[in-house]
């Protein structure tokens, strides 16, 4: 089988990379990833020349590089994308660019090289990479509510709201043209090569660097986590075993407050609680995701096995502490403007 994955120099993607290529002797993989900011091919250095690993650099939404690879393969995996929230609310356009549109170019494209009009189930499966972001916000103090897939979608951020205008496009695609496509949407991953603009390596490597941690508004919003590696196995599980046309959650059970997690992140670091330094909140903020993921578990058998808290998060602190020539590197140039607009003036 050879997968065409797009986003594969990014931090999921990277570990679905060196996953799948270890767990299935037969699997090719191309990789196609125009490397943004946090497309990084140091992620991929140690399987760059393995025999059954491609990379390509390409754009997405460009019709003539994606058009030839999807000839060359039997299945695509679409986790490309713009991926912080915080991100999308400075500036939304290039998430309706790449998580729209890119995902509109890639469903057309794929259908075309699987035979136009109405496409056969066995023309090969496209998995989009969705999130649970896409059902929009739980209350607190409502632990019985979770997401479901049959909650009713709902975008509050930018990021959100086109992440959910790709997952709506695959199930219309999916609808119209009879294409095998699944959907997985999931929760918070942490875990090796995360860009450090997102909350548990960002707070790790300020601390390495003495540096405070901000966190927003109460501290109260609750996230589920779930490691990297869980979440690359789960894809992988529903591209093989999905049944075409569903979507899928897929959680951790570990729902933690930022307040929690950022206890715990201080205590595994040996800091005191005078590191944190509150900050105004995200605007928008969604107060809670947490995923009932008991479809994934009761049709395909598949649930987390390396998530468990605090053993999960212990590991990803360790990564950090043990690899900082890889963070101190992403954390120059670029990014040093981005957290100076990001945190500057936020009292
Ligand atoms: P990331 O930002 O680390 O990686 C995204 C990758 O996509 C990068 O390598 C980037 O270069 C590439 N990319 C962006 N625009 C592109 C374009 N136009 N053409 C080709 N490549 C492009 O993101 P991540 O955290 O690895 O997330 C991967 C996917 O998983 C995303 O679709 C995201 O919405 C989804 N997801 C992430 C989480 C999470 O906690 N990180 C949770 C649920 C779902
Ligand atoms: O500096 C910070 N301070 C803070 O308190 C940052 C960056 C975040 N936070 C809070 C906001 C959230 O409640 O931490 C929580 C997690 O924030 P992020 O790491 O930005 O993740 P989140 O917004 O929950 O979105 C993530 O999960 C779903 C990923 O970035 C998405 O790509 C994924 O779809």
């Amino acid at each position: 089988m050879h997968i065409l994955l797009t986003g594969g120099a990014g931090f999921i993607g990277s570990n679905f990379v060196k996953m799948v290529l270890a767990a299935r002797p037969n699997v090719r993989i191309t990789n196609l990833d125009v490397l943004t900011y946090s497309g990084n091919l140091e992620n991929l250095s140690d399987v760059q020349n393995h025999p059954r690993y491609r990379f390509v650099k390409g754009d997405i939404l460009d019709t003539a590089t994606v058009a030839p690879l999807m000839e060359e393969a039997d299945c695509v995996v679409h986790m490309a994308a713009e991926s912080h929230v915080d991100r999308s609310i400075m500036d939304s356009g290039p998430f309706i660019r790449t998580n729209v549109v890119g995902t509109q170019v890639l469903l057309d494209c794929w259908r075309r090289s699987r035979g136009g009009e109405r496409v056969s189930k066995q023309a090969g499966r496209f998995v989009y990479v969705s999130t649970d972001e896409v059902y929009g916000s739980l209350p607190l103090g409502r632990p019985e509510l979770l997401f479901t897939e049959q909650t009713p979608l709902k975008g509050n951020s930018p990021y959100s709201a086109s992440k959910l205008g790709g997952d709506v496009l695959a199930s219309a695609y999916h609808h119209t043209f009879g294409m095998d496509i699944c959907i997985t949407r999931c929760s918070n991953n942490h875990g090796p090569y995360q860009f450090p603009e997102k909350v548990i390596p960002l707070f790790v490597t300020n601390l390495i660097e003495n540096k405070q941690v901000p966190l927003y508004g109460d501290g109260q919003n609750v996230r589920d986590w779930l490691h990297v590696d869980d979440h690359c196995e789960a894809i992988l599980t529903v591209l093989e075993k999905g049944r075409s046309g569903e979507a899928y959650n897929i959680g951790g059970n570990n729902e933690k407050s930022n307040l929690e997690l950022t206890h715990a992140i201080l205590w595994l670091m040996g800091k005191g609680p005078e590191m944190i330094k509150p900050v105004a909140d995200r605007p928008g903020h969604d107060r809670r995701y947490a995923i009932d993921a008991s479809k994934i578990k009761a049709e395909l058998g598949w649930e987390p096995t390396r998530s468990a808290w605090p053993k999960a998060l212990e590991s990803t602190v360790r990564w950090y502490v043990d690899n900082q020539a890889w963070w101190r590197n992403v954390k120059s140039g670029a990014y040093r403007a981005y957290y100076e607009k990001q945190y500057g003036n936020r009292g």
